[in-house]
Formats: structure tokens, sequence, C-alpha cells
């Protein structure tokens, strides 16, 4: 983005400035000397959770190129879990286990299958951008979050009661999923993603060059049950998108109106757009069997221009974010390379899909902020707080005055700017995406910490910063390096969310294991500590309860495959086992009352000892035993 700096029209940062020494001039941003208290000590002692006290809401960060999500405390900004999706993780397991490695293969599309076969089955990497809630009636219900792979074009699903994956699909049709919102309203049935990167529709390598067959799809992924309901094919490519506090619409910014594939083309038009999706039209050309398929059995419906599924609205080069005002009237479309954000009245949207009005009819205010607007966020009482990316700023406007000033009136939206360091990307404030908003925290997601840390060498961590929003000034109160790059993030008030504390022994994830123990004679897995040898394969059936396993040794051949399923049977909080076998690559989790399997191949003769690599007991080291691999 800050190669194209000169690209941004018209308005200086001098004029910009003005904006805000106006606005200190009003006394809006002015000093506080008078009270008893400066609003920097107010802020800094409400945002602090002392040790032992709970923080107030969650947070949900991506993980950026690590792949996955992260539970924070909000205000504390204290990081207090991290929820592998797309990655490897060491800790847990995840991508080694046979429940995990179920999840990460089992949607994947048969050319992804051909392609990981001899590398490892699956990709170990992933790019999370956008973790989103489900809903209902417009605010976050505590059932789910799902997130983006853009790496690789997969979106995910998080059961929230045990804060686990439990769903992975690869989009089909598509290059790269970067925007992802679930609908609102009335019950997340649709999660929306946007395919950015425009490939050929086939992508079978017989286009290279000829850019009329290279297309974006639209998709809407039945959040239940994570299946891609319909795509549409749109003009230009799609960056992030929004749904509607109506159940009605979603919209999604495009950048490359010129369909190029070189960045001197895709930033050569002056206009780009914003389209907007009727879903119920989309439905209906479904149900009347208006579409082609692809890969797989999609249904694949034009959407480009001319077509009544969508319409698009032109915005100014290169738009980034689109964010839906909590209050359900608005959508903003984040100008990235324009200073503006373009304010769209969705009680337009069907007098435009009616023609009766003309695209830009729809936008009722398009205020300029500053350089480089990426992401907006709401307070729930009229107000946006906008990232500037360039100016390394929040920018705090009013909606209504915005609104006003575009219909003529000599009023200033501009309430103030903060700088925040350095270049925000996403800003989110407490439960602002939902109807819910409160108007308490902002959380600026920035792109560099440069000096805002003891220096840990090239690579340095981001910085996520933590503002009061609760008073008439934005107050920084907290800073908190990030690694690897949490994009965005969302702020759920801790009374929505209520994980479990213990598996659930009756939990459906654990059919599969429970079916084949009973095909091996195993009636309950609690007390199981059997071998069984079924040909080449040997499954190990045991139960760990602190500080033992119930097996203290097993032995198998050289060249077997053998599948490990241990039991945790601690009914305690927080006593959590792992399965560890030296010199093999196995670590697992167990946690209490789970189930858990992995499988290898034993092929290296000797005594190997395993052991519980979670600390759960006193005797927490000698909580191990050996597994004995005969020679061939
Ligand atoms: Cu703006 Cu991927 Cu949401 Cu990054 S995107 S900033
Ligand atoms: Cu069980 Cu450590």
């Amino acid at each position: 983005m800050t190669d194209n700096t000169d690209k941004i029209a018209n308005v200086s940062r001098r004029s910009l400035m003005t904006g805000s020494a106006v606005a200190a001039g009003l006394g809006v941003v002015g000093g506080a000397t008078f009270m008893p208290l400066s609003p920097a000590q107010a802020a800094t002692a409400k945002s602090e959770v002392a040790p032992g006290d709970l923080d107030e809401y969650y947070g949900f960060w991506s993980g950026g190129q690590s792949g996955e999500l992260r539970i924070m405390g909000v205000p504390s900004m204290r990081e207090l879990m991290r929820i592998p999706v797309f990655n490897r993780c060491s800790a847990t397991g995840w991508g080694q286990t046979d429940e995990s490695i179920k999840i990460l293969t089992e949607n994947m599309l048969p050319k992804e299958k051909e392609f990981w076969k001899d590398k490892g089955g699956f990709p170990s990497n992933g790019d999370t951008h956008h973790p989103h809630m489900s809903f209902t009636n417009g605010t976050y219900d505590g059932r789910y979050i799902w997130v983006n792979d853009k790496a690789n074009t997969r979106v995910a699903r998080v059961r929230c009661d045990i804060m686990k994956v439990d769903k992975i699909i690869s989009v089909p049709n598509a290059a790269s999923i970067h925007g992802l919102r679930p609908q609102r309203f009335p019950k997340t049935k649709y999660v929306f993603a946007n395919d950015e990167h425009r490939v050929p529709l086939p992508n079978d390598g017989k286009v290279l060059d000829d850019p009329t067959k290279y297309h974006a799809v639209f998709s809407a992924i039945d959040g239940e049950k994570m299946e891609v309901a319909w795509q549409v094919i749109v003009n230009g490519n799609l960056d992030n998108v929004d749904a509607d506090y109506q159940g009605k619409y979603a919209i999604s910014s495009c950048y490359n109106s010129e369909e190029g594939v070189t960045l001197t083309e895709m930033t050569a038009n002056e206009q780009d757009w914003a389209v907007v999706f009727d879903i119920e039209a989309i439905e209906a050309g479904v149900a009347a069997g208006d579409f082609k398929t692809y890969e797989g059995d999609v249904p694949v419906l034009d959407g480009r221009k001319g077509s009544k599924y969508t319409r698009y609205i032109p915005i100014s080069n290169s738009p980034h974010g689109v964010n839906a005002s909590p209050d359900g009237k608005y959508m903003m479309i984040n100008g990235k390379l324009s200073p503006t954000v373009s304010v769209i009245e969705m009680s337009k949207l069907p007098d435009l899909f009616a023609d009766k009005i003309k695209p830009r009819d729809v936008v009722v205010a398009e205020p300029e902020l500053g350089l480089g607007p990426l992401h907006t966020a709401f307070d729930g009482k009229g107000n946006a707080y906008t990232t500037l990316f360039l100016d390394s700023q929040i920018c705090k406007w009013n909606i209504d005055k915005a609104i006003r000033k575009f219909a003529g009136e000599k009023v200033d939206p501009i309430i103030q700017k903060l700088d925040v360091q350095y270049q925000p990307g996403h800003n989110h404030t407490s439960m602002g995406e939902t109807n819910q908003a409160d108007g308490k925290w902002l959380v600026s997601l920035n792109k560099f910490s440069k000096d805002r840390f003891i220096n840990v060498g090239p690579l340095k961590p981001e910085n996520d910063q933590l503002i009061d929003i609760s008073g008439k000034k934005m107050k920084i109160v907290h800073d908190g390096p990030t690694f690897a790059e949490p994009h965005d993030c969302i702020i759920v008030h801790r009374s929505i969310v209520n994980p479990d504390q213990t598996y659930n022994r009756e939990d459906p994830m654990f059919d599969a294991i429970k079916a084949q123990a009973k095909a091996d004679g195993i009636e309950d897995l609690d007390y199981a500590e059997d071998v069984i040898r079924d040909g080449n394969k040997v499954r190990v059936y045991m139960h760990s309860t602190a500080p033992v396993f119930s097996l203290e040794k097993f032995t198998v051949k050289q060249g077997n495959e053998v599948t490990v399923i241990v039991t945790n049977i601690d009914e305690v909080d927080d006593l959590t086992h792992g399965f560890t076998i030296s010199n093999y690559g196995v670590a697992i989790e167990i946690g209490p009352q789970q189930t858990a399997s992995v499988t290898f191949k034993a092929d290296m003769p000797g005594v190997h000892w395993f052991y519980c690599q979670w600390f759960c007991h006193a005797l927490h080291m000698e909580m191990r035993g050996r597994m004995f691999v005969e020679p061939a």
C-alpha cells in the first residue's frame, strides 16, 4: 500500500490535519487538566485486571501466518489460549492425532488429495485473517467461530464449547479465501467467503494470459453443514465482505475492476466497486437451475455486471474493509487508496435492485478521514472509528454528521484523531459488530511495533493497542505485542461464551473411536488396557489417570502400523495428560474425559519410553511406560 501513496488523490495531509485542528479548537480533543485523576490514569486503572480477577470480554484473535486462532482476555490483553487450526501444533498434536487429521483431510478437494498424497497428506500451514462468531438476531450466540485460510483456500469452524476445530472445508473454484462473515439475522445460516485471487475457471492449466477467463467467486457456506451452498462469479477481485442485519444482503469490496494480473494493471482505474449480493434472488436462481458447475457439484451463478443477483456500486480505487453499523442502517466501505469511507444506506438497496435508483444513489456519505482507511469499528452511540494505515491513526467520526455534510450542511464529522503505533490494519470494538455494541473498548491491530518494545531481532512483533473509548476522547491504555499477524479480532462479552470444563464422554466426536473399540471387543474405553493385533496393524488401548497410564509396557513388531488410543479418565478441571513417545515424533494432548489417538509406523526397534508431557501431578515425571519394538 505504501507504494501507492502517490495515487491518493486530491487530499493533502495538511487539509486533513486542519480537520483535527478544528476539532481541537472546539475543545473536543482538549486537555483535561481539571480532573482529579488524569484520563490516562483513570483509563489505565479501568483496564487493569488484577491477579486472580477475570476479564469482562473474550477476544478471539486471528493468528495470521501462524495459521491459528488465539483467545485473549480483554481488557487485560492477556493471551489465554491458542487454538490450532491450519497449523501443526507440537503441544496438542493437532495435525498428528487421528482425529485432527480426519478433520484436516476429510473435505479436501480431489485435486488437493492428489497433490498432497506424497507430501504428508495435507498442508500444515495456513494464513488466518477473519475470525467471526455465529449470530442469532444480530448478536453473538456463542456457538461457533469461523475463520478463513487465505493460504490454502479453506474455511474452518471452531466449536466454542470445547474451543477446538471440528470442521475444515476447502472451497472449490476459488483461489485464496480472504474476506469472511457470517449472516447476522435471523440466525447464521450462511458464512460468506470471498475469493481474492482470480484464476481461470476451470483452472486446468490451459489458460494463462487470457484475463477474460479469470474469475473470482463469492461463496456462501452453509455454516451448520459446512458445505458450500452456492457461489457467484463477479467482476473484479473480492476483498472483504460483511452481511447486513436484515438477512437479505451481503456486500463485498472489490479491487481490480480492471481485471488485470499485474500491480500496474490492477490499480489503473480510478474507480472500483462494492458488489451487493441479493441472497433471496440467488437462492431462487439456484432453485431454478440458473447455474453451472465446475469443481464438484456446487452451483455457480453468474453475478457479473447486468446480473439480477448483484449490483455494483462504484467506489474509489481499491476499497478494502466492509463494516455494518450496529444499528443495521449503514455499510461502510473503507477507501484504502482513497482517503474516504463510503457510507451505503441499506434501506435503499431494494430500490437499487428494482432499478428505481442508480448505484451511486445508495451512497449517503463519503467523509474524508485521512490516508489509507482500512477498517471501521463502532461504539453503538453513532460514532465510527476508522483505521488510517498511512497516517498511523484512528479517526473517530460521527456517522450522522457525515451524512449531513454529504447533503450539503457545514458540519465536520471528524471528532478526534489518535496516533497509534504503528500502521493499523483492522480495529475492533467490544461487541462492535453486533447490535449490542457497548462503546467501551477499541483494539487497534497495528502492523508494526518498531520501537515500542525491547529489540527481539529483525523480526518484530505486531502491536495491538487497547484504547478506552468510553469517554469523549480515545485513550491508549495498553500495548500488546503479538506474533504473526493478527489481522482481525472480535471482542465478545464473557456472558455469551461458556466453554465446558472437561470433555463430555457422550460427545459424538468420540463415536468413531468407540465403534472401533467395540469392534475390538472393548466395552468401555475408561477401563481399557488392551493390545489388539490385526494383521500388520496394532491397536493399543489405555487409559490415563494421574500419574499412571494403564499400560506400563506394550510390544509391537518393527514395521507394524501402531495406533495408540488413550482415554483420560480424570474428571478434574485442568487435568490434561499427554502422550509422547521419545524419538518417534509422537506428542498429543488428552484433556480430562477426552479420548485421543495417534497412528505411526514402528520402524525403529528397541525400547522407547512413552511419557505424559502435560504437567499433571507431583509424580508427573514418573507418568510413563515402555513401547518395545521387536526387530522384524
Ligand atoms: Cu485488512 Cu486480511 Cu482483514 Cu489484513 S485484511 S488488515
Ligand atoms: Cu499426566 Cu503429566
